[in-house]
């Protein structure tokens, strides 16, 4: 058994847990994985027994139980200081901890018309009410981020980073919801989409089945 063990939920559906595993597995560090099904009876009891807040993802480190992406990915980025999962540069991990922050407490229109489906394909679909501007807001930040630090490779602070992990889910509900982008976003979201990790969780996440009615409508 590994010291350290990562609890998600539906690779399809949890993109809280994809922000977190993207960022254990650019560690390169040995995990173990628990993976508690979302909607059915015994969801929220099973969940409580790793999580004290009764959500997913969470990590078991040994004695420590962290919960919260965000709260998981610092701890990943104190405890593994090698991986690059923030910036060095002053300037470039504060506009990483700043777009990381903001994805964590806004976008509310896009969560909620835009769920993470990674199977589904609904072009169109989930323009309701703010999204537009959640769009508009995410791919200036992108834009920025390329434009300023990108230089040193594809991903928003060049190399991959905590920031990338957290905006994985959106290049997957773009995709899903056929979101057009200018060409800099399209090829920062290609990027992503290609990286191993994200094709592994998003191959996964096709043949994992484990449909939740709540989240096809
Ligand atoms: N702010 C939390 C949110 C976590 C969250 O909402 N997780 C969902 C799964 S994607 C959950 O645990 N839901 C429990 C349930 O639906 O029973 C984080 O960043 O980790």
């Amino acid at each position: 058994m590994s010291e350290l063990t990562l609890i998600i939920a539906n690779r399809n559906y949890s993109s809280w847990s994809l922000r977190a595993w993207l960022a254990l597995t650019a560690t390169g560090a040995d995990f173990d994985e628990v993976l508690v099904p979302l909607g059915r009876p015994e969801t929220a009891d099973e969940i409580r027994r790793y999580s004290p807040s009764g959500r997913v993802p969470a990590l078991r480190d040994g004695e420590i139980i962290v919960w919260d992406s965000l709260a998981i990915c610092e701890h990943l980025a104190e405890r593994f200081p090698g991986a690059g999962l923030w910036p060095a540069e002053p300037r470039a991990r504060a506009t990483a901890r700043s777009v990381v922050a903001e994805m964590h407490s806004s976008f509310q229109a896009l969560r909620t018309h835009m769920p993470m489906n990674l199977r589904a394909s609904r072009p169109g679909e989930g323009r309701g009410p703010g999204v537009e501007d959640d769009i508009r807001r995410i791919t200036e930040i992108w834009r920025e981020c390329r434009r300023d630090f990108g230089a040193g490779g594809p991903f928003l602070l060049g190399g991959f980073t905590i920031a990338d992990a957290f905006y994985a889910p959106v290049v997957g509900r773009f995709h899903t919801y056929g979101v057009a982008v200018d060409e800099v976003c399209q090829a920062y979201m290609d990027a992503v989409w290609a990286l191993p990790a994200m094709a592994r969780w998003v191959r996964q996440a096709s043949e994992e089945g484990m449909a939740v009615e709540r989240y096809e409508r």
